[in-house]
């Protein structure tokens, strides 16, 4: 098992080590409303990975989102509307549940001109500035700095709001997210730093680079608070945000949650990907098991459930019907989307 020191942390000490908390605070419409968020996500993701290579209709790379549900939704479901987003390249989840048009996500995906970058983007390049979804990034920790400068902005403005900058367990490794906890911290920022620890970077485990596995503790040397918490608890992950939002709106500047979370698809693409040698269908399977909406879900009636599927579902078909039907855009416009 190349990820023994994760894999013992993960799946044996598993409650007590990420802060669990017992619940969700805010009672059953806040569990309702993580739920739906969650399933709506899953959904979406299960649903582009059965069409993907079908008719070759979405040329995209898709970095898949399935198994970290619990991050984007518990997150997001701590901020406010007019707070910001600026994801990364696994960036679906953040799109959709800071509140990104679907309709132009898979219009996006099949490189059309309704799509929320105008077709010329693509899966890692998301973007939908009304939703507060500030456009990701394939450069790892590109956007990180992104969500700093909205950050600055708002601060200069006297504006009450709140940026996030969501990022992978790779994207420590790069010089600009040290020099960004670094500024953001000096300034007393208004920015919450959300490290998705999904254990790899691409098929290279973290103990496989990185001298120290605790990626919540650099937090300290940045003179910030840093928290960990199980990302297969979508309340504890909500409870950990709320906190470090509201640290950012009394003006006590920014926070840095590691997230604790697995993805179940290969890294880029719509397989399971056990056989590729890097993990095991053991542990995937493992991790599977953790479901965080299965646990969620098993609170509700299943009637009411299966409901929210049937619902979900049938957005889904609408919103693939409405990118099959759109045009794809004229090359002549592609300086038109340029911006400097
Ligand atoms: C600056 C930079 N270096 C390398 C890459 C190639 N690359 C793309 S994804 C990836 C791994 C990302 O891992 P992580 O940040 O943990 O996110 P995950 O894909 O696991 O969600 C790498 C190395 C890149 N896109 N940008």
């Amino acid at each position: 098992m190349p990820n023994d020191i994760f894999y013992d942390t993960h799946m044996k000490n598993k409650p007590t080590s990420y802060g669990r908390m017992p619940g969700i605070p805010d009672g059953k419409d806040l569990k309702r409303k993580l739920l739906r968020g969650m399933l709506r996500l899953r959904l979406i993701e299960e649903r582009l990975s059965a069409i993907y290579h079908q008719a070759d209709e979405i040329k995209t790379p898709m970095h898949l989102y399935t198994g970290q549900e619990a991050v984007a939704v518990g997150v997001c479901a701590a901020l406010r509307p007019s707070d910001t987003v600026s994801p990364y390249h696994r960036s679906h989840g953040w799109y959709i549940a800071k509140g990104g048009d679907l309709n132009a996500m898979m219009a996006e995906l099949m490189g059309k001109e309704a799509g929320c970058s105008g077709g010329w983007g693509g899966s890692m390049h998301l973007l939908d500035t009304a939703a507060g979804v500030m456009g990701s990034s394939s450069i790892l920790a590109a956007t990180v700095p992104h969500a700093v400068g909205a950050a600055l902005a708002f601060q200069m403005k006297g504006e009450d709001r709140v940026a996030v900058a969501p990022a992978g367990d790779a994207a420590i490794e790069e010089g600009v997210f040290h020099e960004s906890l670094n500024w953001a911290s000096f300034k007393k920022l208004p920015v919450i730093f959300v490290c998705e620890n999904n254990l790899y970077s691409t098929t290279t485990p973290l103990s496989a680079r990185q001298p120290r596995v605790d990626i919540y503790k650099r937090a300290e040397a940045y003179g910030m608070p840093g928290h960990r918490c199980d990302g297969n608890d979508v309340g504890g992950v909500y409870a950990k945000a709320v906190e470090a939002v509201h640290r950012a709106r009394r003006k006590e500047g920014p926070s840095l949650i590691e997230v604790m979370t697995y993805r179940w698809r290969e890294h880029v693409g719509p397989h399971y990907d056990w056989d590729a040698g890097y993990r095991t269908k053991q542990e995937v399977e493992e991790w599977m098991e953790h479901c965080p909406i299965r646990a969620l879900a098993a609170e509700f009636p299943a009637q009411e459930v299966q409901l929210l599927r049937d619902e979900f579902e049938k957005e889904i078909d609408e919103s693939l019907a409405f990118a099959r039907q759109a045009a794809f855009p004229r090359k002549e416009t592609i300086k038109e989307s340029i911006r400097v």
